[in-house]
């Protein structure tokens, strides 16, 4: 055994100071070596936050090389990432060259990324908030796992969000706190980097002592770290009282400047306002500039001994809210002042941090530079002798079986939601252990977008039992509430944010705690924007589930154009990791679900979104399944052309009707009409480009699906496309061959009415189709 440097309190917090000061030199210097040392091709700022990330060495020094358990997940604030590839560098899991290519392309990201980073990274951040929520979402994923007898309750671990204090003005923030209070979450710690700034000011005083009262309320215990030992031990001594009390009143703004200032300011202002008072002169003359300074800026967030002790009072399972007072741009010349969030140390003041920390120049890179050998080996020691060098890397579970076939609901006619909630059912019903995989989720539309059914079968999810009153009391219902630790359904309030973070976290619990789930959640399709930074969130996390918009477009006829979906085709063309299907037919949502649980499941796959409908529609008598093939590339004909056709209607989902319809009608004037069911316009456009590009980045020349689908018609042909949603989405078709077209779908808002009328309004009715079809021709 080597002589561990830490072998008392005292021993361990000293050798932790000496890493919070490492950590704050190597992030800035990180920043600094891209921004002025690294050479620069297009006159573009680099970037990077030099002072968010001095602001939160001492925090994360305190967390990750004392407090932190080899199960705890953390998610590090994004402008504190290269405080985190600095703890991975003296790791040794973070290479030179990687901090060297710090925000160049394939190297360390700006902000902490699950996918892109080399070093582990618990959970993604950079859009304020949500990787703070998400941590809230994963312990109760966690409860989740450990109910359902797929993790045991002592390797439960602490779902912690080192944030900053902007991150406190986010609405989603909230809307977490109060879906996890409903919940009755638990190991979850939030640590506050209380610098009082954000990006552009000052944060406002009289939020002080409210952010206790909010999170006291939903459940939390609070814990203010306000000062430093320094600054307790001044308190203590005579004309201390008077310090303290000064301190408590100062406003923010004005700590802010004088800590900018420094120790003259500080001193100057503290004899105008309390040198009267007994023994305050005497107290502050103690000190030298430099001191008074260090004495004053000397808080909570910065201390070592008070952070240990901090994280250490907190050793049960009860959510915890940290306020750690810090100083932005602590330990830096930028310290304190209003716009340092982008600012940085020039050369000359980069150079002077380094001398005073006692690094060569030339040694700028070495993790321990400066230190002496025998220093430098036991702090190495330390630190691969700390918890975190012995974090498990994530688990890739294997995939949870899918059935070879889904039965297909029947009926004469359907709806796609309505057969989204058998195939679910039937599931629910089944002893496919897939089925016990699902989890379920809606926020609070889990009836009117067909979930019932396998709630009513599995059951909603809380950790203590709650009865079905209305059950109880003999009161018919259709659904059957009754919670329990073995449920599959976490119900959620209204709040699609909530909904999208505890789709992402369910879809993580693969890498996270090495059991796979299977998230599927519903939600009204216009809805989606509502979480929409959530859903990509999500999405660039790389966390899979099964996303269902429903119902969709105007077909949702008289509930009017504020639940008229019209954009989501292009949300989910748009969006990167997700993969968007829109069925028409009922059998088609059963094979597009069963390939998703699949995909979901696939480390290159993706999450998936079924945007369906409540109409109900003739199916269509299959005799084969030759279809199916090309429905999962995307597009298949309904109607096959005849070979060298002049025409074929274009359509995707709900108006499949309106489109045969006009299909017969056009029959007599065009003779071997086609019709494509495009399925998802996402996956043949991804396609399309992918196939354009391949040819220029070493890929095969092939033709993609919908060329080959395409080709069957003559070159001069036509098509009519038609969607129920924006016409962008499926109008590009034109160019695959160019091809004329004559685009239908809607790019207004929707509004009450019946289909009849709406369709006849909005142009998405047979008459409509064949207009369009008439205008392709006439234009010959
Ligand atoms: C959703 C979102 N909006 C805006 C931004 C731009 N932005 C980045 S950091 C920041 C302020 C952060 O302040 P704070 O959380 O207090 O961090 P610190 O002071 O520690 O840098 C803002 C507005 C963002 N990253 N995400
Ligand atoms: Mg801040």
């Amino acid at each position: 055994m080597t002589t561990m440097i830490a072998d008392t309190r005292e021993e361990k917090i000293a050798t932790i100071e000496a890493l919070d000061a490492r950590l704050r030199w190597l992030s800035a210097w990180t920043v600094h070596n891209a921004n002025h040392l690294r050479s620069k091709r297009d006159g573009l700022k680099v970037g990077g936050h030099q002072a968010s990330c001095a602001s939160m060495t001492a925090i994360m020094a305190a967390l990750y090389f004392h407090a932190l358990r080899p199960q705890d997940k953390v998610s590090v604030k994004p402008h504190a990432g290269p405080v985190l590839q600095a703890i991975h560098y003296l790791l040794g899991n973070q290479t030179l060259e990687q901090l060297q290519k710090f925000r160049a392309l394939g190297g360390a990201q700006s902000y902490p990324s699950r996918t892109k980073d080399t070093i582990p990274v618990d959970f993604s951040t950079g859009s304020v908030g949500l990787g703070v929520a998400i941590t809230a979402f994963s312990s109760l994923v966690q409860d989740y796992l450990i109910a359902h007898g797929a993790m045991a309750e002592s390797d439960a671990g602490r779902m912690i969000s080192l944030m900053g204090d902007a991150e406190l003005d986010e609405g989603n923030i909230y809307e977490c706190l109060i879906e996890g209070y409903k919940h009755d979450i638990r190991n979850c710690w939030w640590v506050v980097d209380y610098n009082r700034q954000s990006l552009d000011s000052t944060t406002a005083d009289r939020m002080f002592r409210r952010f206790d009262d909010i999170f006291e309320t939903c459940g939390w215990r609070v814990v203010t770290l306000k000062h430093g030992k320094l600054q307790r031990a001044a308190f203590a001594r005579p004309g201390g009282k008077s310090l303290e009390d000064w301190i408590e009143n100062c406003p923010n703004a004005d700590f802010a400047v004088l800590t900018y200032q420094g120790g003259p300011a500080w001193r100057e202002r503290l004899l105008a306002d309390i040198g009267s008072k007994a023994h305050v002169k005497k107290l502050l003359d103690s000190f030298d500039d430099d001191g008074l300074a260090a004495l004053m800026t000397n808080l909570g967030g910065h201390c070592i001994a008070s952070l240990m002790d901090a994280f250490d009072s907190a050793d049960d399972d009860r959510p915890t809210l940290f306020i750690a007072y810090t100083v932005k741009g602590y330990g830096l010349p930028l310290a304190g002042h209003k716009d340092n969030h982008s600012g940085m140390m020039n050369p000359a003041q980069i150079d002077q941090l380094r001398e005073t920390l006692g690094i060569k120049a030339g040694q700028e890179w070495d993790p321990f530079s400066g230190l002496g050998g025998n220093m430098a080996a036991r702090l190495k020691n330390f630190v691969d002798e700390s918890v975190l060098a012995k974090k498990p890397l994530e688990a890739l579970p294997k995939p949870v079986p899918v059935p070879a076939h889904f039965p297909v609901p029947t009926g004469e006619t359907q709806s796609t939601q309505a057969a989204f909630g058998h195939v679910l059912l039937d599931l629910a019903k089944s002893s496919e252990e897939l089925a016990d995989r699902i989890v379920t989720t809606a926020p609070d539309v889990t009836q009117t977008t067909n979930l019932g059914g396998f709630v009513n079968q599995r059951g909603l999810f809380r950790r203590s039992q709650v009865a079905d009153i209305f059950r109880e009391a003999k009161i018919p219902s259709a659904q059957k509430w009754a919670a329990h630790a073995s449920g599959q359904h976490i119900e959620l309030g209204i709040a699609e944010n909530n909904f999208f973070l505890l789709l992402t976290s369910l879809g993580l619990a693969a890498p996270h705690f090495g059991t796979r789930l299977i998230p599927v959640g519903t939600v009204y399709d216009p809805f989606i924007s509502r979480g929409l930074d959530a859903l990509n969130y999500g999405c660039y996390s790389d966390s899979h589930f099964l996303l269902v918009g429903t119902p969709s477009g105007l077909t949702l006829g008289p509930e009017g154009g504020a639940h008229q979906s019209i954009n989501t085709p292009l949300i989910g063309m748009g969006q990167p990791g997700l993969a968007y299907f829109e069925p028409a037919y009922a059998d088609e949502v059963a094979l597009f679900m069963r390939w998703a649980f699949e995909y979901l499941q696939e480390p290159d796959g993706s999450s998936v979104y079924l945007r369906l409908s409540t109409r109900q529609i003739s199916q269509e008598g299959r005799t084969d399944e030759t279809w199916q093939e090309d429905a999962l590339k995307g597009a298949y004909w309904l109607r096959p052309p005849a070979p060298g056709t002049e025409a074929a209607i274009v359509f995707t989902g709900a108006i499949a009707p309106e489109v045969l319809a006009a299909w017969e009608e056009l029959q007599y004037d065009i003779p071997g009409l086609g019709v494509l069911n495009v399925t998802s316009p996402d996956l043949l456009h991804r396609d399309w480009s992918a196939t354009k590009a391949a040819r220029w980045t070493g890929g095969q020349a092939t033709a993609c699906h919908a060329d080959v689908l395409l080709s069957k018609l003559s070159p001069n042909a036509s098509i009519v496309t038609v969607i129920d949603g924006s016409p962008a989405a499926l109008s590009w078709l034109g160019g695959v061959r160019a091809m004329r077209v004559s685009p239908l779908g809607t790019d207004r808002f929707g509004q009450t009415g019946d289909l009849p009328d709406l369709y006849h309004a909005y142009r998405l009715d047979k008459d409509a189709i064949i207009d369009a079809m008439a205008e392709l021709y006439l234009r010959r």
